[in-house]
C-alpha cells in the first residue's frame, strides 16, 4: 500500500513526563499522583513505579541526538507539574531548568518542541485538596501554565493543555485503573468539567501572554460502532459511548455546549450542578489545532458480551471496574479482529472513518494532528535488534488510513508515533512496550527497533519528495 503526504506534513514522536523521565524525587520534584498510586499495593502491575522509568531526565541530550538521527521533525513531550511547582508551592527553578535545556537541545537539533502541560501527573499536594474534583484546581492549573510559559514561552510555540482528559477524569476517578484510583462517578464527572475549565482558563492566559502561539488540546477519540446495527439497543449503546467518550470532550471545547443526550444519560449523577454559569464560554476558546490520539476503535452492545469472547488482559485486579458512567450496562463484544498485546482490536479503517466524521460533524474544526498512534507487542531483542514487524505493520496501516482520510478531505497536518521510547505504561508498568526504540531497563541502553528505522526512512523520503510509501522498504534487505 502506498500513502502520500504533503511535504509540509509534520512527523514526530511522543512521550510523557511520568512515563520516561524518572528522577521522580530529584532536584526538588515531589510526588505526583502516579508516584503515590504506584506505591499502592496492586495498583500497578509488577509493583513498578515511575521512579527511574527510561531515565530520560539524565539521558536527555543523547535522546535528542537520537531523535535527530531518526530525522524526527517534532518531539511531543509533557512537563511535570510536580517538578515545576512541587507540592503546589513556589515554582522550582531546577525543575524548570530541565525543560529549558530540553527545549534548547531540541531547537539546536532542528526539532520542533510540542509541549503538553498535563499528561496525568497531578501533584499529590493538589490531589490532597480534592484533585480535579475540586474546582480550584482549574485556577491552580492556569497558574502552573503561566510558570511554564515564563520559562519557555519565548521559544515554545506549540502548546497542548491536556492529554486525554477522559483518562484523567473517568478512568482515574471512576474506573480505578489510573491514579488517583477512585470509584466515584460524581467526582469523575466533576473532574471532567474542571479539566475543561482549566483548559479554557489556561488557553486564555497563554493567549494574553503571547498572541502568536499555536494552542490546542489532545483527545482520545474512538469510532464508536454498534455491534449489531440492526438492534436498536446496540445502536443506543454506541450513541451513549460516542457521547461519553467523544462528544463530552469535543462539544464543550469546539461548540461551547455539552450534548443534551449525554446530559440525559447522566441525570441524577450531579453533573449539571458542577457546571456554573459562564463556564462554557470560558471552555469554548478558539483553538489552533485538535490533537487526536487513536489506538483502537470500539464496538458497543447493550447485551453482555458472549461467554466465548476472549478474556482481555487486565493489568491489576483493581482495573476491573467500568468507567462507562451512566451506561454501565454497555459491553464491548469482540469482532474477532487481531489484537495488540494490550488486547485492543486493530482496525485502521476506524481511524479513517473517525477523521472524516470529525470533519463532517464539527464545521469549524481546526486542523488535526494525530498526536498519538502506536501499539504494544511482545518484542524480542535478538543479537541487539528488535524486528518488530507487527508494530510497523500497525503504524503503516494507520498511516495509510490517515492518508485515505486526507484524500477524502480531512485536514490532517501531522503524525506523532507513540512512543519514541519504551516506557512506564501506567497501570501496566514496564510490562508493555510501545517504543519504536527499545529500552533495556537494567542498562538503559537504547536500541532503535525495525519500526524506528522504517519510520526514519519514511520521514526522509517524505521530506525529499513529498510522497512516501509506508511499505517495509528500509527493512527489505535486513
Ligand atoms: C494513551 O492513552 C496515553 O496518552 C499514553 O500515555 C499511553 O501510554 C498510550 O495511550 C498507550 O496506552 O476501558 O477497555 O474501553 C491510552 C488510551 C483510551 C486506551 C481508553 C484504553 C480504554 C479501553 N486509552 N482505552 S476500555
Amino acid at each position: 500500500m502506498n500513502a502520500h503526504f504533503p511535504p509540509t506534513f509534520l512527523w514526530g514522536a511522543a512521550t510523557a513526563a511520568a512515563q520516561v523521565e524518572g528522577a521522580a524525587h530529584l532536584d526538588g520534584k515531589e510526588d505526583s499522583i502516579w508516584d503515590v498510586f504506584a506505591r499502592t499495593p496492586l495498583a500497578v502491575a509488577g509493583g513498578d513505579t515511575p521512579e527511574v522509568a527510561a531515565d530520560h531526565y539524565h539521558r536527555m541530550p543523547q535522546d535528542v541526538a537520537m531523535m535527530r538521527d531518526l530525522g524526527l521533525q517534532s518531539y511531543r513531550f509533557s512537563t511535570s507539574w510536580a517538578r515545576v511547582r512541587p507540592g503546589d508551592r513556589e515554582p522550582n527553578p531546577k525543575g524548570l531548568d530541565f525543560y529549558d535545556r530540553l527545549v534548547d537541545e531540541l531547537l539546536g537539533a532542528g526539532i520542533l518542541p510540542w509541549l503538553t502541560l498535563y499528561h496525568w501527573d497531578l501533584p499529590q499536594a493538589v490531589q490532597d485538596l480534592g484533585g480535579w474534583a475540586n474546582r480550584d484546581t482549574a485556577e491552580r492549573f492556569a497558574r502552573y501554565a503561566e510558570d511554564v510559559f515564563g520559562a519557555l514561552g519565548d521559544r515554545v510555540t506549540h502548546w497542548t493543555t491536556f492529554n486525554e482528559p477522559l483518562c484523567s477524569s473517568l478512568i482515574g476517578y471512576v474506573g480505578g485503573e489510573h491514579a488517583p484510583g477512585l470509584n466515584d462517578p460524581r467526582a469523575g464527572l466533576a473532574a471532567l468539567h474542571h479539566q475543561h475549565l482549566a483548559h479554557g482558563m489556561a488557553t486564555r492566559r497563554l493567549r494574553e501572554l503571547r498572541d502568536d502561539l499555536s494552542i490546542g488540546i489532545t483527545l482520545n477519540l474512538t469510532n464508536a460502532v454498534p455491534f449489531d446495527p440492526a438492534d436498536p439497543a446496540d445502536v443506543d449503546a454506541a450513541r451513549r459511548l460516542d457521547g461519553l467518550w467523544n462528544r463530552m470532550y469535543l462539544d464543550p471545547v469546539l461548540l461551547g455546549s455539552y450534548p443534551d443526550d449525554v446530559l440525559a444519560d447522566l441525570a441524577g449523577l450531579g453533573f449539571e450542578e458542577v457546571v456554573r454559569e459562564g463556564d462554557l464560554a470560558v471552555i469554548h476558546q478558539p483553538i489552533d489545532f485538535l490533537g487526536v490520539n487513536h489506538y483502537h476503535d470500539d464496538c458497543f452492545s447493550a447485551h453482555p458480551a458472549p461467554a466465548s469472547d476472549p478474556v482481555l488482559p487486565v493489568p491489576t485486579p483493581k482495573a476491573n471496574r467500568s468507567w462507562f458512567v451512566g451506561s454501565e450496562h454497555v459491553s464491548c463484544p469482540s469482532r474477532g479482529l487481531p489484537r495488540t498485546a494490550m488486547g485492543w482490536e486493530v482496525n485502521p479503517d476506524g481511524l479513517r472513518v473517525l477523521l472524516l466524521a470529525l470533519s463532517e460533524e464539527y464545521p469549524d474544526l481546526p486542523p488535526l494532528y494525530i498526536t498519538e498512534n502506536g501499539a504494544a507487542y511482545d518484542d524480542v531483542l535478538v543479537d541487539g535488534a528488535v524486528d518488530d514487524v507487527q508494530r510497523w505493520d500497525y503504524i503503516s496501516a494507520h498511516l495509510d488510513a490517515v492518508a485515505a482520510a486526507m484524500a477524502e478531505g480531512a485536514d490532517v497536518r501531522g503524525y506523532f508515533v507513540w512512543s519514541l521510547l519504551d516506557n512506564f505504561e501506567w497501570a501496566w508498568g514496564y510490562a508493555k512496550r510501545f517504543g519504536i526504540v527499545h529500552v533495556d531497563y537494567d542498562t538503559q541502553v537504547r536500541t532503535p527497533k525495525l519500526s524506528a528505522r522504517n519510520y526514519a526512512a519514511l520521514i526522509a523520503l517524505s521530506a525529499e519528495t513529498g510522497a512516501s510509501s509506508t511499505g517495509n522498504e528500509a527493512a527489505s534487505d535486513e
